[in-house]
């Protein structure tokens, strides 16, 4: 069984930072996440792209022969992910050599929408640093559907933030919500992926019609809450990489686990 199944979902509700604080709050109470459209300006979304294809290009993952922007994988070139040993080589470079990655989660249009969620001027973003490389033809890599609080446990009070580097239409992979299942509290992670992000999700129903999610463009941003239930989409192109960072946000002084304040996979 692979992670996740394809089916058609309704869109995202669309928010907007000018509904003001009260209003976004009132929606990711309701909803569980907010989506918002360009909140980052393209061109710093843009520029983070670059750098992190750059190192792929490096890596032999990209057919030189096409526009290194567009992200194509080399013909033949097989996939990897998280965990394997030439994978976390160009993790590794991605988390420690790329200043415009590192600064991407505390960009201030994020930084400004986080806080309004937590009715604070002060924002404490996780400093574990979070990039994705998916490769297509690698359907057993998705991320199960689960919910964040068991990965990064501390306080119930974090918002996740995806956003990914470049368009993301829902073919190339992009992030699904299951509508008010934050209300559901913390659930068992019973499920086992072993091929995939993380290994473990909850059960659930890839049918359910509160499923959410809608192509995403470059600036997009998706903010939800540590219970919400979230899948990765699979990348079901014949050659594209997807890329994508997932931005932590508490208040300060609250609990965090320690593990929230180490490097991704200990690199
Ligand atoms: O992009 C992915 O594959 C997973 C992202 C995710 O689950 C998260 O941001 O918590």
């Amino acid at each position: 069984m692979t992670a996740t199944m394809t089916h058609d979902y309704a869109p995202f509700a669309e928010s907007r930072i000018e509904d003001g604080a009260e209003a976004l709050r009132a929606s990711i109470a309701a909803r569980g996440y907010l989506f918002f459209r360009g909140l980052v300006p393209v061109d710093d979304i843009q520029a983070v792209r670059q750098d992190v294809l750059a190192l792929c290009a490096e890596a032999g993952w990209l057919d030189p022969a096409r526009d290194l922007m567009e992200g194509v994988v080399a013909p033949g070139r097989e996939p990897t992910s998280e965990g394997r040993e030439d994978y976390n080589a160009v993790y590794r470079r991605i988390l420690k050599q790329l200043p415009r990655f590192h600064a991407l989660p505390e960009h201030p249009a994020l930084m400004r929408a986080a806080g309004a969620l937590l009715r604070s001027d002060d924002v404490f973003v996780h400093p574990r640093r979070i990039g994705r490389v998916t490769f297509p033809n690698n359907p057993e890599a998705t991320t199960p559907a689960h919910q964040d609080h068991f990965y990064i446990r501390g306080t119930v009070d974090t918002f996740s933030c995806w956003v990914p580097l470049g368009d993301c239409p829902v073919p190339l992979g992009g992030l699904a919500v299951l509508e008010g299942s934050h209300r559901q509290g913390f659930l068992e992670h019973t499920e086992r992926f072993p091929a995939a992000v993380g290994g473990r999700g909850v059960p659930v129903d890839h049918a359910d019609p509160a499923w959410r999610a809608s192509d995403f463009g470059a600036g997009d941003a998706l903010f939800f809450h540590a219970y919400t239930i979230h899948k990765a989409l699979p990348n079901r192109t014949p050659d594209r990489l997807r890329l994508s960072t997932d931005n932590r946000y508490q208040r300060p002084g609250e609990d965090i686990h320690p593990g929230a304040l180490e490097t991704h996979l200990g690199l």
